[in-house]
């Protein structure tokens, strides 16, 4: 496949990397395989298969074709041996997990994470005798303080969400494999195209592909990238053996058609979120803004070192009025959707502290960097002057 050998730009890899038509009949869009299981040829084949003795496909939860060319289109574009396609974003961070860790060991993360993945590293992990640490991973004395003997693995994204704070990925990467640890990001805010954490020194990415991957809020699906020995040891153990988080055939067909157009959308969520935090900034009924790409964003330098694709279509910021002129605001909007998710076509407003970071407590989101009045904003793809007016009017009611 001449497409496939020669091309390397970013683009052409979301859309040729590992097809060729004349392969499948001619057909431009890679075929949907809708099927649970694979036939075998004979008795002993189906043998040598499940022996790993011979290659071809088993069963679903095993491979499926549709979902391996998602998995090396996205392998190519993080720049990772392999890729491991899963149902959701927390199917790849447990699936990951429980095949990296045993009890007995210690994870470091970050302050912030996502409420799920909290949740699932303070619930989860420390019923199996996990322990986790948390430490500021941006400050890099603390970092390093934060490392045990027994520390295995360390956790972060960045830009975290809800509150975009950025972890310098090639210092902790330095660090942990200092002593002996793996380092697992999620890039979700960023994408591949803004950022490629594997070739900073992490071991392994992480995807909630529901978001701009996929791109058009009509699936759900995640992924892990990273070297093949890792990649396999989670798609035969915790992907197989742990969670059966296995993607379906048809949501890995629409995560290879939104992937068509990443670029095309990530540079317009990039615009138009840069115009939007810059108009947040100006405006008085705002307090902070934190948007890596403004010029006044405390960790502006590292985003421009570490983000070289761009600043990302998130943007969180706080209301002079507090929680309550965030209800304000958020009742006011007339074409912003209150939602949760984000990477979407459609511009979507929530509230961490009630919404996405609701299992924390409050006492823990205190203490973890999410403040109660915070507002996150996931920047669409409609007219940046449409968003300029809806989010201008509603500010001015949250006055
Ligand atoms: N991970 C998604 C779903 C939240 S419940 C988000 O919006 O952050």
């Amino acid at each position: 496949n001449l497409t496939n050998q020669r091309a390397t730009g970013f683009a052409t890899r979301a859309i040729h990397h590992g097809y060729d038509p004349l392969d499948h009949q001619g057909a431009l869009s890679p075929p949907l395989h809708l099927t649970s299981t694979f036939a075998f040829p004979s008795a002993a084949e189906g043998g040598r298969r499940f022996a790993g003795e011979a290659p071809g496909y088993i069963y679903g939860r095993i491979g499926n074709p549709t979902v391996a060319l998602l998995e090396t289109r996205l392998a190519s574009l993080e720049g990772g041996e392999a890729a491991l396609a899963t149902a959701s974003g927390m199917g790849a961070i447990t699936s990951a997990i429980w095949s990296l860790l045993k009890p007995g060991d210690e994870i470091l993360t970050d302050l912030t994470l996502y409420g799920c993945t909290f949740a699932f590293f303070r619930h989860g992990l420390a019923q199996f005798g996990i322990t986790v640490r948390h430490a500021d991973l941006t400050d890099l004395a603390a970092a390093e303080a934060g490392f045990g003997p027994r520390t295995r693995l360390v956790y972060f994204e960045t830009p975290a969400n809800p509150n975009m704070r950025l972890v310098d990925i090639a210092a902790i990467a330095e660090l942990a494999h200092a002593r002996g640890a793996l380092v697992m990001v999620d890039n979700t805010y960023a994408t591949p195209l803004l950022q490629r954490p594997l070739s900073l020194g992490a071991d392994l990415v992480v995807h909630s592909a529901t978001k701009y991957l996929g791109g058009h809020g009509d699936l759900l699906a995640g992924a892990a990238v990273g070297r093949q020995e890792l990649i396999e040891r989670m798609r035969l153990f915790g992907l197989k053996d742990m969670t059966g988080a296995v993607l379906s055939p048809f949501d890995a067909f629409l995560v290879l058609r939104g992937l068509k157009t990443l670029e095309v959308r990530m540079e317009r969520h990039c615009r138009s979120a840069l115009h939007l935090a810059q108009l947040l900034e100006a405006h008085p009924a705002v307090a902070a803004v934190h948007y890596p790409g403004l010029a006044s964003a405390p960790q502006h330098d590292l985003a421009r070192r570490q983000m070289p694709g761009g600043f990302g279509g998130m943007i969180a910021f706080e209301l002079e009025g507090g929680f309550d002129a965030g209800l304000r605001f958020m009742d006011a909007l007339e074409l912003v959707t209150i939602a949760v998710s984000l990477g979407d076509a459609e511009t979507l407003v929530q509230h961490p502290a009630s919404m996405t970071h609701s299992p924390y407590s409050p006492e823990e989101r205190a203490a973890h960097g999410i403040s109660e009045g915070l507002i996150r904003l996931s920047v669409g793809l409609e007219s940046v002057e449409d968003l300029e007016a809806d989010i201008g009017q509603a500010l001015d009611r949250a006055l």
